[in-house]
């Protein structure tokens, strides 16, 4: 049984983390709190630690909501928190991750549902790529441990798998959709009515007015700049706001921030490959990209740019690198870009 070979692992004499990625989003949040949870009601006293700053409003509604206690690591008080000695079980990504934080202690475990991405020996190794959200694994766990799921640990999940999935809303996810089902006749659902309410914050409505303004649309790829220094986070929602746009099947969102250019990219083309056009796009620039088939993002370094002036030159060089990506890029696996 899975729940009996991770924690066959655990030494219970030394301290045990739960790490998650930067910012941990709500499939990450979900997971790492019901497996610390079941750990738990096992003997072990894990804690969930990450890195990055959460300012998405429904991820921070289900912190509080749900009471989940986590441990940001990138403040004074916790920056030295995770010593060598230590065991980190990781969570919804992987040791390799650009968007972890690296820590010396020993990563024993790695539950994850992302391709995988290195040869990094776990002493427990859980990577199932088939799954659309690491909470569907997590189910699976408590289910064959028979572990009793609360009906807020169950929305939890629920709220987890369809960040995802986007709702379920691919064929691809039909693993999912089973557990979905099953935690759905468990979960308390008023708690996921309440999460979703508040999911956009002002400073949200100004950087679209702006992606907006930027906005332009060249072959069914809506191309848009999104004004400076903005989170990843935001990016992301953007991109997913444009992907919905008519006659658009493709996204390159873009912020400059203070070492280059952040982009998000999504894709509903089946032959465009997000995340190996990223990778190809930028690496010609000596900027850094990749993801999944649907969703990639990236960053060009400021030198990319430096010969140009002005937003509209910066514009045409991001829809040449894409287009040229387009024309070289055969539709295949993901790459390693988180
Ligand atoms: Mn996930």
């Amino acid at each position: 049984m899975r729940f009996n070979d991770l924690t066959s692992v655990i030494d219970n004499s030394r301290r045990l983390y739960i790490q998650m990625h930067r910012p941990p989003d709500p499939d990450c949040i979900a997971s790492a709190s019901v497996i610390s949870d079941m750990l738990k009601s096992a003997g072990f006293s894990p804690q969930i630690i990450y890195s990055g700053l959460i300012s998405k409003p429904e991820t921070m509604e289900l912190i509080n909501s749900m009471e989940i206690k986590l441990i940001r690591l990138d403040t004074e008080t916790n920056k030295d928190l995770v010593r060598e000695d230590d065991q980190v079980i990781v969570v919804d990504c992987q040791k390799e991750n650009s968007n972890i934080a690296h820590l010396s202690a020993e990563y024993i475990a790695c539950i994850d549902h992302h391709p995988e991405l290195g040869n990094y020996q776990y002493a427990y190794s859980d990577i199932r790529p088939e799954y659309g959200a690491c909470s569907s694994i997590i189910y699976e766990y408590a289910h064959e441990a028979n572990y009793d799921l609360s009906p807020v640990q169950a929305a939890l999940l629920i709220y987890g798998i369809r960040i995802d999935t986007d709702d379920l809303s691919r064929r691809k996810y039909l693993l999912d959709i089973d557990i979905f089902c099953a935690l759905y006749k468990i979960a308390n659902l008023d708690v996921l009515t309440k999460i979703g309410r508040n999911s956009i914050r002002p400073e949200d409505i100004s950087t679209t007015i702006v992606a907006y303004e930027n906005l332009t649309i060249k072959n069914n790829v809506a191309y848009s700049f999104a004004g400076d220094d903005k989170a990843k986070e935001s990016l992301a929602e953007l991109a997913d706001k444009l992907i919905s746009l008519a006659d658009v099947s493709f996204v390159v969102v873009y912020s400059r921030c203070f070492n280059g250019f952040n982009f998000s990219i999504r894709s509903q083309n089946n032959s465009l490959h997000a995340g190996k056009i990223a990778k190809y796009a930028f690496s010609k620039v000596n900027g850094d990209g990749g993801g999944h088939m649907f969703m990639a993002g990236g960053l060009i370094p400021k030198v990319a740019f430096m010969d140009l002036i002005g937003g509209k030159a910066v514009m045409e060089r991001v829809i040449s690198l894409i287009e040229e990506a387009f024309e070289n890029i055969p539709n295949s696996v993901s790459t390693s870009y988180s």
